[in-house]
């Protein structure tokens, strides 16, 4: 088989290029080695900023974002007993759209469909072959069998542990890594939110988010040990943990009922220089990861998809390479600034060691700034709603 581009992965990152360049003429193949239903069903963000909305009106696929999407004007931060207002629109004219991944996702999956344009699922890519020159082999392996593509680029859409950026040669790949001692324990549950927008806390027993999907799921985070055990946490032990750290207005409002799913998972920020190498880009959290308390990750990945369809389509379309020799120290100079917020929210918001009595004061100390200072809420909020790139 050939492929103008060749397109690794089917998450947001992945399905977004490839409608981006199904609507410039560019013929693409995506390979996915989960099934799509398998895809569909992963859990993950909720929260879409402008770099989303702006990549998904582009790709056309934005009518059930626009129509179910729940359009956000601000959120709630609550600190030890004190509870004050992110007010996002009054300080940069925006919102935020609460729209899950998954529905992200099955909007692009369908425009695909639609498109005709071939999806290989249950298809691992296990090699690449002649990245610097091209045209570039891909082997995969599906149902047993061994499969190649030939293309002139590659996409590395294949998320943290996929095979694309693991391409580029160890002399000419940097990458740099925080691991943080915590992990988020995330739960569903088909009841109304406990209130109408966002709530992150910073509670002594640890960070709590208040989220949601529409007006009857919730969605809720607790801080949890990095090694704590799902079957250690009850649902009755997390809503407790909830209506303690989200103090007791929320908690006055939340109401329980048993979880449709469970789950716990890492945080992490990392970042792999460059994105480009030859004729591989990478494009989303094969690229960087950054911890979901600034709402941030499935964001870059949109800006990156739409960027790079950009680069790609000069580059094939008018054989002009200048996008595609920018596209690495463009989108890393915008990646390190949201990779500095994710971080920030993050030390802001959870509980770190316990023995480090001097961080924990610089933590309220910036708290009680933040909740005073209108110039550090705008500062905030600006990253928040999705930084220009
Ligand atoms: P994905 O979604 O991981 O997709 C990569 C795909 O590549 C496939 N793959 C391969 N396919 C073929 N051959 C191989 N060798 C392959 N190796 C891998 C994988 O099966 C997979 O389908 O990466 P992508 O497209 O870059 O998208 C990134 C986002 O998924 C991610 O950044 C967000 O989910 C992060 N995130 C959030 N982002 C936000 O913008 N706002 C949020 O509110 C938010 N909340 C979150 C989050 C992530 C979370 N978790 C679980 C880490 C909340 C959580 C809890
Ligand atoms: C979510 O709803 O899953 C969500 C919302 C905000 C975040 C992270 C995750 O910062």
């Amino acid at each position: 088989m050939r492929s103008q581009v060749g397109i690794i992965g089917a998450g947001p990152a992945g399905l977004l290029l490839g409608r981006l360049l199904h609507l410039q003429g560019i013929d693409t193949i995506i390979l996915e080695r989960r099934s799509g239903d398998y895809v569909l069903s992963r859990i993950r963000a909720g929260v879409l900023d402008g770099a989303s909305v702006r990549a998904l009106d582009e790709a056309q696929c934005d009518a059930r974002l626009k129509r179910d999407g729940l359009f956000h004007d601000g959120f709630d931060i609550v600190a030890g007993n004190d509870r004050f207002h992110i007010d996002l629109t009054r300080h940069t004219g925006k919102q935020v759209i609460v729209y899950g991944q998954t529905e992200v996702t099955r909007d692009l999956m369908e425009a695909r469909a639609g498109d005709g344009a071939p999806t290989l699922y249950e298809a691992e890519v296990i090699a690449m072959e002649d990245i610097a020159d091209g045209p570039v082999r891909i082997t995969y392996e599906q149902n047993g069998q061994r499969g190649e593509i030939t293309c002139d680029y590659v996409a590395g859409c294949d998320g943290f542990h996929g095979i694309a950026a693991k391409q580029i040669p160890d002399d000419i790949r940097r990458t740099f890594e925080r691991v943080y001692p915590f992990g988020w324990l995330g739960l569903f549950a088909d009841v109304a939110p406990c209130s109408p927008e966002l709530i992150y806390a910073n509670h002594e027993n640890g960070f709590a988010l208040a989220s949601m999907r529409s007006a009857k799921r919730s969605r809720y985070y607790i801080q949890c040990p990095i090694d704590a055990d799902l079957n250690e946490w009850s649902d009755e032990r997390v809503w407790d943990e909830l209506a303690v750290r989200l103090g007791p207005e929320a908690a006055e409002r939340m109401q329980r009922a048993p979880s449709i799913e469970k789950s716990i998972a890492p945080l992490r920020s990392f970042v792999a220089e460059p994105m480009r190498h030859g004729r591989l880009f990478l494009a989303g959290d094969a690229a960087h990861i950054v911890p979901p308390t600034g709402a941030k990750g499935l964001n870059l990945a949109s800006a990156d998809a739409l960027v790079l369809s950009r680069a790609l389509t000069a580059l094939i379309k008018d054989g002009d390479p200048s996008l595609a020799d920018n596209y690495s120290a463009e989108r890393l100079r915008h990646v390190w600034k949201v990779e500095r917020f994710s971080w920030w929210m993050t030390s802001m918001l959870h509980r770190f060691h316990d023995d480090d009595a001097f961080g924990a004061r610089v933590q309220l100390a910036e708290l009680d700034y933040l909740s005073g200072s209108e110039a550090a809420q705008k500062s905030l909020a600006e990253n928040y709603v999705g930084l220009p790139f």
